[in-house]
Order: structure tokens, then sequence, then C-alpha cells
């Protein structure tokens, strides 16, 4: 019997394995590598094109998940060996300053590179963005600077946090997820990055946000099971849970504390103290 039951799971198995190749086999599958993203800017080259990609159709203050990719004319390729790096920069009336950003990687797709910039501050008439990109191009080095506009948020909601800690440091905070919010427990994220100079923007390791959602329109009641922010080591956010209990405008109110748990910015909400002053707003 035992043995019989042996044969048959076998011929399972078999048959199983024969229907997933088979249907490999039958359907090719074209992905186009940049669905779903706006190409936002292409600036032409000499002997190549230039494509910046976004989710959002404009750059704004706050957290940018951005794609870049370079075509080389002389074999209508996307390039997938370009080393890119880049430095975004904002030309003040009285000085000069980047703003925090992520490596460029095309782990996912080896012609997409991709990554992320937190502006801190929109474009006007007399201040301005620009972001320099130096990438290799069949060996040679090149540097191409892009003139960019950044925007305030559409929405109006303040998801972005430049502030001075109780530990005399510049941080910079940005709201990542979840970016369509549900009457559900949300995964959260957000970066947390230091000023280090007006130049070096290093990652937060370690420290922990605390999440107080509330909704001020409805006698300031909370949410049950949110979760702490607590640092991930390997996508250097800042995660944990959002629980949202109804649809509408919510403060999400916040606290930063370093890793002594000393508190550096934001207050805890009570009777007397309606809100935090370190805080997110979201409207859904
Ligand atoms: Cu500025």
């Amino acid at each position: 019997m035992k043995k019989l039951t042996y044969i048959f799971a076998i011929l399972i198995l078999s048959i199983l394995t024969i229907s997933c190749s088979s249907d490999d086999d039958n359907t090719p599958v074209e992905i186009n590598p940049v669905e779903g993203l706006i190409m936002i800017y292409e600036i032409e080259a000499t002997d190549h094109t230039i494509q910046i990609y976004s989710k959002k159709p404009n750059l704004e203050v706050g957290y940018n998940e951005i794609s870049i990719r370079v075509k080389d004319l002389a074999s209508n390729q996307f390039v997938s060996n370009l080393s890119p790096s880049w430095m975004p920069m904002m030309h003040m009336e009285t000085m000069e300053h980047a703003a925090p950003h992520s490596m460029l990687t095309n782990a996912e797709e080896s012609t997409v590179y991709k990554g992320h910039i937190v502006f801190q501050m929109a474009s006007n008439a007399t201040e301005f963005w620009e972001l320099t990109l130096n990438y290799n191009l069949n060996g040679v080095a090149k540097e191409e600077v892009v003139n960019i506009q950044v925007i305030e948020p559409i929405d109006g909601l303040k998801k972005t946090q430049v502030f001075t800690g109780s530990d005399n440091t510049r941080y910079v905070l940005a709201y990542v997820n979840p970016k369509e919010p549900a009457v559900a427990v949300n995964n959260m994220q957000a970066v947390l990055y230091k000023m280090e100079t007006m130049m070096s923007f290093p990652v937060v390791e370690n420290y922990k946000i605390t999440v107080d959602p509330r909704m001020s329109g409805m006698g300031n009641h909370s949410s049950p099971n949110n979760e702490d922010l607590i640092y991930n080591a390997l996508t250097k956010t800042y995660d944990g849970k959002l629980s949202l209990t109804m649809t509408g405008y919510w403060k999400i109110n916040l606290k930063l504390l370093n890793e002594n748990d000393e508190v550096l910015k934001g207050e805890d909400v009570t009777e007397a103290n309606p809100e935090s002053s370190l805080f997110f707003e979201i409207e859904f």
C-alpha cells in the first residue's frame, strides 16, 4: 500500500511538471520594463538619449521614486552597463544645497536604473533644481545636467518634515508608504536622513519613530494595532504598521527617538496636547 502511494505521488508530480513546462514554452512573455511609469524628461545628447521616469506626472517636494534609462543611438538599444550616479542640487539666491537620495540600481530590470530623491523644497521663479547624472556609455564617462522642476504636493498634505532635533542635528523625514491607504492595518514606510552638511545627507540607522494616527475632525480618535517604525537595514527604510479604521483626513502624529530611546522631536497626544509637532497628513 505504501509503495502504491509512493508511485501515485511520483505520477502526480510528473504530470504537474509536464503541464508547468509546457505552459512556459507556449506563452512568450513580453514585459515593458517601464510599464506604469510616466516619462517626465527626455534629453537628447549627440549619440544617446536619456529618459527620466516617475510614477507621478511631476517631481514633488518629498519622496520621489525615479527611474532612468539611456538609449545608445548607434545600436538603438537601452544600455545595461551604465554604472550611473546622480546628484540633485538646488541653486538658491544665496546658497546651494543637495537633497537626500539613494543610489541608482538596476536589480529588477537591467536597462532601468531606479532610485529615490527626497526634495526638501519646491522650485520657484528665481531658485531652481538641477540633476547631474554621471554614467558610462561604451566605456566613455558622460555627464549630463538636467534642469528639473519640483512642485509642492498637489494634494497639499504634509508628508515631509525638515527639522532640528533636541540633539541639535538637522533631519529630513519623508513618508513613503502606503501610497494608497486603505481601511485596514497598512504597511507603513518612511525614510530618515541626517543633514551632515549642505551637500551630504546620510541615512540615519537604528532610530525609532512612534505612530499615533488621529482623526482631528472626529474627537481626535485614534486606532488600534499601530506599530512603531523600526529601521530595516535591507531597504534602509523605517517600517511599521498604520491602522486606519475609516476613510477621511488623518494626522499621523510621530515621535523620533534615537537608539537610547531619547525623544529628539515630537510629543505624545493627550487631552491637553491634541497633536505632535512631528507628523504626516493623509486623506483618502
Ligand atoms: Cu533650497
